[in-house]
């Protein structure tokens, strides 16, 4: 196959069209998920049937789908499919508050969502003769099967290294001379201080494409991702609830992460409001599934803040674009009135080249009033001169006060001290007493 994309016909397919095959698909996915017990309530409600639904904006008359329903409905209670003929791999989030969610899948649901994962690694370049190495946990976190399977598919060298270990990694990349890895990104930055560390200089290794997600990032950490490992970083959003990986991924143009519409339907809508929101607004991602056969989710509110990128990509792939992440809505803090994405953090940290990529926000309450602390490495290139210092934390103070609007305390620590998680990183500690 020497083709620009993976599936030509779906990436390119001329948007109305694309908007008949998603009716089609939205038609079906009721008529499916009529069969399960939640599903099957909601329907009676509202008068829900497959051909209540005229337009993909007959959508709005299904009402929303949110994680608190899916914990009512543990584990079994969305499945629609059958569960001892067709249900063929579980995977389930603990999420922070412990109550877990779980999603089941059929073995079209694996193969549709392996072909999402191959035709995602195929646009950014990646072919059948690459060496792709997951440095993604496997097991419940769907950042390593998922991946796994998806670049089987694609036809590559799987090297299925998992987490951590991070001179075994760099041991694999060298000795099976691995093209595309698979890193969440605060990972990436940890392998690449463990190269530097070994004084191996990637740049010698045949690495040259990272494929970066999971956990929200800055531009600005991209870029340095992409100047310490001397590769293309491209982004790749996805959540277990909407299978994993390959939900929305970035082309080679890297401006914006194409949402597979073939498979989901994209609303943007206003949180507090629940309406839908015109296209460039940022506002809450809500999903529907449109190729799930085990258990589809309807209008499912990711809590996921984002927005649709208005115009067309020089790529060709009619399919929308979604900007970067921008939080989740249940990551977003307020101190002293305002509201603070950890992002914000991160954007004004990454400026600073004396400082390195782990920090962390505690939020306490000290005299009966929120205080926010920010906790970050230096980097090698800092000095120990106290002087210095006192004047480098008093320049990020100044700036991070104009990104957030409050002064934080802030702490410059020494490289290593702060914890360092295996998985996704905890950037924020919530300390308050009235959280
Ligand atoms: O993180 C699936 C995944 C694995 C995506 C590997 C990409 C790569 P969950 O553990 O369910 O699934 O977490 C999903 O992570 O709702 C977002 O808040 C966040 N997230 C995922 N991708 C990105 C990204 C996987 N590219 C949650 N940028 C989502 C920012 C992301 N946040």
């Amino acid at each position: 196959m020497n083709s620009k994309y993976w599936e030509a016909d779906i990436e390119t397919m001329p948007r109305p069209q694309l908007q008949e095959f998603q009716l089609e698909r939205l038609r079906k996915t009721i008529a499916i998920a009529a069969h399960s017990p939640y599903y099957s309530k909601v329907f009676a409600a509202h008068g829900i049937t497959p051909e209540s639904i005229r337009t993909v904006d007959d959508v709005r008359k299904i009402p929303f789908t949110t994680k608190a329903d899916m914990r009512a409905c543990y584990p079994f209670g969305m499945v629609s499919g059958n569960m001892s003929e067709d249900a063929v791999r579980l995977h389930s989030s603990s999420g922070t508050t412990g109550t877990p969610t779980v999603i089941v899948h059929s073995q079209h649901d694996l193969d549709s969502w392996a072909n999402l994962v191959a035709r995602c690694l195929y646009m950014v370049g990646a072919r059948r003769s690459d060496v792709f190495q997951n440095s993604s946990g496997y097991g419940m976190f769907t950042g390593g099967l998922g991946f796994q399977y998806g670049a089987e598919r694609l036809g590559a060298l799987t090297v299925p290294a998992a987490a951590g270990n991070s001179k075994r990694q760099i041991k694999f990349i060298q000795d099976f001379k691995t093209t595309v890895l698979h890193a969440i990104p605060s990972y990436a930055i940890r392998l690449a201080e463990v190269f530097q560390e070994e004084g191996i200089d990637p740049a010698s290794t045949s690495l040259r494409t990272l494929v970066i997600g999971a956990e929200p990032h800055t531009d600005e950490q991209r870029k340095k991702i992409e100047r310490l490992l001397g590769v293309h970083a491209y982004n790749s959003f996805g959540m277990s609830e909407m299978n994993g990986p390959g939900v929305a991924f970035e082309c080679t143009e890297q401006n914006g992460m194409h949402f597979w519409e073939d498979c989901y339907f994209v609303e943007i809508i206003d949180p507090e409001t629940g309406e839908p929101l015109p296209d460039g607004e940022v506002g809450e991602l809500v999903l529907t599934t449109l190729d799930r056969t085990m258990m589809p989710l309807l209008r499912y509110r990711t809590r996921d803040l984002t927005r649709i990128l208005p115009g067309e990509c020089p790529c060709g792939r009619t399919h929308l674009r979604i900007d970067r992440i921008k939080g989740r809505s249940d990551d977003m803090f307020i101190i002293k009135g305002v509201n603070i994405f950890p992002m914000q953090v991160e954007k004004t940290l990454v400026q600073f080249p004396e400082l390195g990529s782990n920090y962390l926000i505690t939020l306490e309450t000290i005299n009966n009033q929120d205080e926010i602390m920010v906790e970050v490495e230096l980097s090698e290139l800092s000095t120990d001169n106290y002087i210095e210092l006192e004047n480098l934390r008093r320049a990020i103070t100044r700036q991070l006060k104009d990104e957030i609007l409050v002064t934080p305390k802030l702490k410059l620590v020494k490289k290593g001290s702060l914890p360092q998680s295996e998985g996704k990183a905890v950037r924020v500690k919530d300390l308050r007493d009235n959280k």
